[in-house]
């Protein structure tokens, strides 16, 4: 896990230094295009707000700070470690083990992978004076721990009174917004859906159409009690947080002895059962609903070791597609399928870096050239249709810029999702090749 988080850092330290490389890589392009197109390429690139944001993610990322509110046992330290994939909250069956109100740290491997503020509601708090209400004093210490996001958990089985929390969270949001000005992201998760009849369906992919419907009604009589209190949310999801624990020589181990293992088992406990069920999802709405670019990018770099790389390359897709759909709208005076090569070029050897790999902007334009490229029947209807837009473009010209931008994005799109095939999902040519054709088929193009 550790070697694993150091090479996908790695990984994407790579990508950035092909970034701070790219300037001199347009600036040695042939000299057949004009100093014009080459300095609007590096404008185009260089200056792109949202690239420039991802790249600096990569270094300035922090933990998430998130704040939970759920009633005691009903999940909120395995959901912790069922988004983090590993074993950093202390889970008890037998007894409460977190206080009124709790902040911790979530670390693995020496890092801090997320800043958790932990209370169990405010129907279980009790004010340790007389000064203050309970109320009043988990409210300064939401706000003084500042949340990204707040989450409210739910049990999927228990149809708990769930009025005295929605109300608290409204008062406590009312106060975030005041103070910081900005609106307090609430994601509510209804957690335990495994425990939804028939609870011996533990896992997922079994869960049968009986039982996701009665977890779509739970959600339901959550969503109708929290929407008749006024409490505004982002989203609301039916998750499970089941994991079981292992330790590292294989030893099956029931939640509640975990804490009398020895810290090493602990911290190297591995998954025996994953009952996860929409944790990915969740992840999604988390991302989504963090309004921080550092700690969107930390809850990432926590949660998704495995997918960040592919998530990032699908990012710097999206990006990409964006620019040539610029470069395409933008009268230039040679074969704007030219200028369009070179900026996905620079996107299949950014995607590339991201594999590990540095290849050469000739390799990536091979590579393009291989899934049927310039020459293929595809490219030569896309010159037809860019050419005859520009013209078009003359006479209507929203229209044909518009044809124009979004041949050039299909185009982009697929040529993105053939890189992450190959460079990072490891298919071969082949198969890369056979996805774009997919592609075109599904977008009706030749
Ligand atoms: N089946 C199932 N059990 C779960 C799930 N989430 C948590 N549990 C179990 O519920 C019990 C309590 O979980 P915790 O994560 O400790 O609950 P908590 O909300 O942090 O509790 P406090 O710290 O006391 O407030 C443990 O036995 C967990 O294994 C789930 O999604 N499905
Ligand atoms: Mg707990």
């Amino acid at each position: 896990m550790k070697d694993n988080k150091i090479k996908i850092e790695k990984r994407l330290q790579n990508m950035k230094k092909f970034y701070i490389k790219a300037a001199k890589i347009i600036d040695n392009l042939p000299d057949v295009i004009p100093e014009k197109i080459k300095s609007t390429l590096k404008d185009t690139i260089l200056g792109d707000k949202d690239l420039k944001k991802l790249l600096e993610g990569v270094d300035s990322h922090r933990p998430p700070k998130i704040f939970l509110i759920g009633r005691t046992g009903v999940g909120k330290s395995s959901l912790i470690n069922a988004l983090c994939g590993s074993y950093i909250a202390s889970v008890s069956d037998t007894k409460s083990c977190t206080e009124n109100a709790q902040s911790y740290e979530c670390k693995k491997d020496g890092r801090t992978l997320m800043e958790i503020f932990d209370t169990r509601g405010i129907a279980e708090s009790e004010s340790l004076n007389d000064t203050i209400s309970a109320e009043e004093m988990l409210i300064n210490q939401i706000n003084e721990f500042s949340p990204d996001v707040a989450l409210l958990i739910l049990g999927c089985t228990h149809r708990d009174d769930i009025n005295s929390d929605v109300e608290f969270l409204k008062k406590a949001a009312d106060r975030y917004s005041e103070i910081n000005k900005v609106r307090l992201p609430i994601v509510v998760v209804v957690n335990k859906c495994d425990e939804m009849a028939p609870s011996r369906l533990k896992e997922p992919e079994k869960y049968s159409e009986n039982k996701i419907n009665k977890i779509n009604e739970s959600v339901k009589h959550y969503k109708s009690i929290i929407i008749k209190n006024g409490l505004k949310i982002d989203n609301i999801i039916a998750v499970s947080s089941l994991i079981e624990w292992q330790t590292p020589d294989g030893m099956e181990i029931d939640v509640d002895c975990i804490k009398n293992l020895p810290q090493c088992d602990i911290d190297n406990l591995k998954i025996s059962f994953d009952g996860r069920y929409k944790i990915e999802e969740l992840l999604d709405i988390l991302e989504e609903a963090i309004l921080d670019f550092e700690a969107q990018i930390g809850l990432r770099m926590a949660s998704r070791l495995e997918s960040v790389v592919r998530r990032f390359a699908k990012h710097l897709t999206n990006i990409f597609i964006g620019i040539s759909a610029t470069v395409a709208a933008t009268p230039i005076p040679i074969s704007d399928i030219y200028i369009l090569i070179i900026v996905q070029s620079i996107l299949v050897c950014l995607i590339a870096s991201l594999s590990g790999r540095d290849i050469s902007i000739e390799t990536a334009k091979e590579f393009i050239l291989s899934m049927g490229g310039i020459a293929g029947a595809g490219y030569t209807f896309r010159i037809l249709a860019q050419q005859a837009s520009k013209l078009l473009n003359l006479i209507v010209p929203v229209t044909g810029s518009a044809l124009s931008s979004s041949i050039a994005a299909i185009g982009t799109s697929s040529i993105g999702k053939a890189a992450i095939a190959y460079y990072i999902d490891g298919k071969t040519i082949e198969e890369a090749k056979k996805n774009l054709e997919n592609i075109k088929k599904e977008k009706n193009i030749s």
